[in-house]
């Protein structure tokens, strides 16, 4: 939702924006703009659409400067536009980039104008750069400036901002949006992602909430929420720069599907040994911590939710252990009770998504045991606020719709299942079954990209089509529910998954030559009655796409098996996942939809 990036320094900067902005894609391209001190004024440059007609417009303008801030954004307040765009600036003194939401902008909007000032945006963002204003004409400097803005802000925020008569320095500030900022020699940066800086350096200093810094070429000051100097640990943050470039593929997210066996492997590493999980992965004490849980509670979002959701079942299965699961968004509006011993766990690709912080924020002051975060930044917020953490080791995902990440959540959940079942003795046969199949599920996840042919079949048909319906039972439904999402996500094809079982009790009546039904099968207890619920499809002359592993049990009139590879029966919902990703892929490919950044989505959802 909105990336910023900031750099005060000695050479030229224009260029390194926009390839921080670019990195930054992902988290909204609805417009971008930069702000840069030049020679005798401030360049202000805004475009509507992606980054890349910011960086033609530059190509054109061609502005010179040294320091600057920079903005990609995702539109909450006011359509995409130019003049919504972001920097926004106040009286051509004042410039600010934003990433958040300011709650009570209507009343200092109000406020503002009764002072005179007009706004010519229709976002909330655009009054910090008129408050700035305001306190600068009351003789404050742009660090005090920011100072008594977070005395009026409600909300979350991340904040770079400029002041025309200071032509080195930039001020930051962030409240519950991430900022953090990058140390060279000799210049400083600031961004919402170290992807952005991963070129730049790898010394990093995460803001936290309340912070307020300085940063000039040679210096860096931060102030804290009661406005003390203070110092932030250098983190030492090393990203390979291929993770941020496509590659030979054609799209992130086809490089982040076949990057699965790799990113499995490294979600592994280091967390199992022998015929057992090791001890203490998810932090000092998780071990102890573990013996006294009786009960789960699940927060997340969209994909991550649904693998929440998987687990759920392995967490009842393999450890005895009940689980809760709610939306992030639905979960701290519902008066949630909380029974003794009951663990939070939150899920979170990103960590910054707003309704899973907000989740875990409003645990905090409940009586649960502990909170434990499954994760893929090590850097992000709700990494950090957790009192437990396992970090999913993914590498960056650029992709909007989520793949690997998916994955290694569910080998960090099972991971999870099985610290659990282990700290109170139970199933320790079955634990180490369990292992034995992890450590086999990189080569079995590889086998299953070679399914692409057979997908590429599928894919040319479903494109057709304006609809979908996917089925699967269990543990399997999450997983038709995430192919559904990602076929939604990317392709714009209006897709909705059940439990095959609910089949007959409504979804049956939209069965016709133009509705295609995506069945999750591989076999097991289940299969038998999936089968009879397949056949009512058939019946109604649906075109069905099986995937499984028992071909001889159905004949396809319509349609196509896909026969899956061999995998243990607990882990298949991580090997099922695999097609339908491709499926995804493939149909949004023919359709021609940007499948990187699909209309109105961004990757990291910092709103509420
Ligand atoms: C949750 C999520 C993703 C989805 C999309 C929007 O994000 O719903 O699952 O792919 O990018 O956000 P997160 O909490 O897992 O970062």
């Amino acid at each position: 939702m909105c990336g910023i990036i900031a750099a005060s320094t000695e050479r030229s900067i224009g260029k390194l924006l926009i390839q921080g902005l670019y990195k930054m894609e992902y988290r909204g391209y609805d417009s971008a703009g930069i702000a840069m001190h030049t020679e005798n004024k401030v360049a202000h440059l805004r475009a509507l659409g992606k980054v890349k007609l910011l960086e033609d417009l530059m190509i054109n303008e061609k502005p010179k400067g040294k320091v600057g801030i920079a903005h990609t954004r995702w539109a909450t307040h006011g359509e995409p536009s130019e003049v919504n765009a972001h920097p926004h600036q106040s009286n051509e003194r004042i410039f600010i980039v934003h990433n958040g939401i300011i709650e009570n902008y209507l009343e200092l909007k109000d406020e503002l104008a009764s002072k005179g000032y007009a706004f010519t945006s229709k976002t909330d963002s655009e009054l910090i750069a008129h408050l700035l204003d305001s306190y600068l004409e009351e003789g404050s400097s742009l660090l005090k400036a920011t100072k008594q803005l977070k005395d009026k802000l409600q909300g979350a925020y991340a904040i770079a901002a400029l002041d025309h008569s200071d032509p080195n320095t930039l001020v930051l500030a962030r409240n519950r949006s991430p900022l953090l900022i990058g140390l060279g020699e000799d210049e400083n940066f600031a961004a919402s992602d170290p992807l952005a800086l991963a070129d730049l350096t790898n010394k990093f200093l995460i803001l936290e909430d309340g912070d307020v810094a300085k940063i000039s070429p040679n210096n860096v000051e931060i102030f804290d929420k009661n406005n003390k100097a203070c110092k932030r640990d250098i983190q030492i943050i090393d990203i390979k720069s291929e993770a941020a470039s496509k590659g030979d593929y054609k799209h992130f997210m086809e490089k982040e599907i076949y990057e699965q066996p790799n990113a499995i492997l490294n979600t592994l590493d280091g967390r199992v040994g022998g015929d057992d999980v090791l001890e203490n992965i998810f932090g000092e004490g998780s071990n102890n911590l573990f013996a006294k849980v009786k009960r789960i509670q699940i927060a997340a979002c969209g994909t991550s939710l649904h693998a929440g959701r998987v687990a759920a079942n392995w967490f009842s299965a393999i450890a005895g252990l009940p689980t809760q699961i709610d939306y992030a968004s639905e979960y701290r509006y519902k008066n949630p009770y909380v029974d003794k011993n009951t663990l939070l766990v939150t899920i979170s690709q990103s960590g910054e998504t707003a309704d899973t912080l907000a989740a875990l924020r409003y645990a905090k002051d409940q009586k649960y045991l502990a909170s434990l975060a499954i994760c893929n930044v090590p850097t992000s917020s709700l990494a950090r606020e957790s009192d437990f953490l396992l970090l999913t080791n993914a590498g960056p995902e650029i992709g909007v719709a989520s793949t690997k990440a998916f994955t290694t959540q569910l080998i960090a959940l099972m991971l999870l299942t099985l610290s659990l079942a282990k700290a109170s003795g139970t199933n320790p046969k079955l634990r180490s079954r369990v292992i034995q199949a992890l450590r086999q599920m990189p080569d079995i996840v590889e086998k299953s990209l070679e399914l692409k042919g057979d997908i590429v079949d599928i894919a040319s048909e479903i494109a057709q089509q304006d609809n979908a319906l996917f089925l699967g039972r269990g543990m399997f439904y999450p997983i038709a529910k995430e192919g559904a999402l990602k076929l939604k996500e990317i392709s714009y094809i209006h897709a909705e998954a059940y439990p095959a079982g609910e089949l007959k009790h409504g979804p049956l009546a939209l069965i016709d030559e133009r509705m295609p039904v995506v069945a999750i099968a591989p076999e097991h207890e289940l299969a038998e009655k999936l089968v009879s619920n397949l056949e009512e499809v058939k019946a109604r002359g649906g075109a069905l796409y099986v995937f499984g592993n028992a071909k001889e049990k159905l004949s396809l009139e319509r349609g196509k098996y896909i026969s899956m590879p061999e995998c243990d029966f607990l882990l298949t919902p991580i090997l099922y996942t695999i097609p339908l990703q491709i499926l995804s892929y493939e149909v949004a490919l023919i359709r021609g939809t940007d499948i990187d950044q699909p209309r109105n989505l961004a990757k990291s959802v910092t709103v509420e």
